[in-house]
């Protein structure tokens, strides 16, 4: 064996050995567990038939599954600040919607006025965002219409805005025209993904339900990287 050869081989060894070094060390930062939430009781049972609606999910009844979050990932919204489109609730208060309680039945939820109505978490800083979770109401098989999940540092959300989540298909809300779908309300809640999108400040709008033309509020939670 030359010289040449032994050399050649020996960078070829020191060449390998740091790309190992770097793929371990991303594999360090990507790291993944999975999600870890507290369900209230489910309030009904089988697979409503009576909701109809032209972008209604396909209807699975099966529990979500596990979701991956980055290793690390917090709830950061308990006992946040929240603010509202209707900032005097027929029922409840907009306390209740970071309480951490989700029971689906009477006294548990918050009823804000009829139409087009946002409640809005304030994070207290600027997070990167890994999942969001809303239940409205569960006690009855309903679908809330026009349901729309935005992340912003802007508190009146006029610029910088991220929508994350947007079932208004037929852009009732002009927010724009959204492309996920329509969804029963559960007591596993609704899973949004954000993606890792960094804001203070989560708005969730809506604009009634099938059962009447409020819009209710059980509890919202936001997970995320904790701001350093
Ligand atoms: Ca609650
Ligand atoms: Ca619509």
């Amino acid at each position: 064996m030359s010289t040449h050869v032994i050399r050649f081989g020996l960078v070829g060894v020191l060449v390998a050995g740091l790309a190992l070094v770097q793929v371990s060390a991303r594999q360090g930062a990507d790291k993944k567990e999975e999600l870890k939430l507290k369900l209230p009781k489910p309030m009904f049972i089988g697979t409503p038939t009576n909701i109809k609606s032209p972008n209604l999910e396909a209807i699975t009844g099966k529990p979500r599954g596990p979701f991956m979050v980055p290793a690390g990932t917090k709830l950061l919204s308990l006992k946040k600040p929240v603010r509202s489109s209707d900032s005097q609730p027929v029922i409840g208060e907009l306390s209740m919607l970071t309480d951490g309680e989700k029971e689906g039945g009477d006294g548990y939820f918050v009823e804000l006025g009829p139409g087009k109505q946002w409640v809005q978490v304030d994070l207290g800083a600027s997070c990167a965002l890994h999942a969001i979770l809303v239940w409205h109401y569960h006690s009855q098989a309903r679908v809330y219409r026009d349901v729309i999940v935005q992340v912003s540092d802007d508190k009146d959300f006029a610029k910088g805005v991220t929508t994350v989540f947007n079932n208004d298909h037929d852009n009732t809300s002009k927010l724009g025209l959204g492309k996920d779908k329509e969804y029963i309300e559960v007591a596993e809640g609704k899973l949004v993904d954000p993606k890792g999108v960094s804001g203070r400040y989560v708005r969730l709008y809506s604009n009634g339900n099938t059962t009447n033309d409020l819009n209710h509020y059980v509890e919202v939670e936001v997970f995320g990287m904790p701001a350093k």
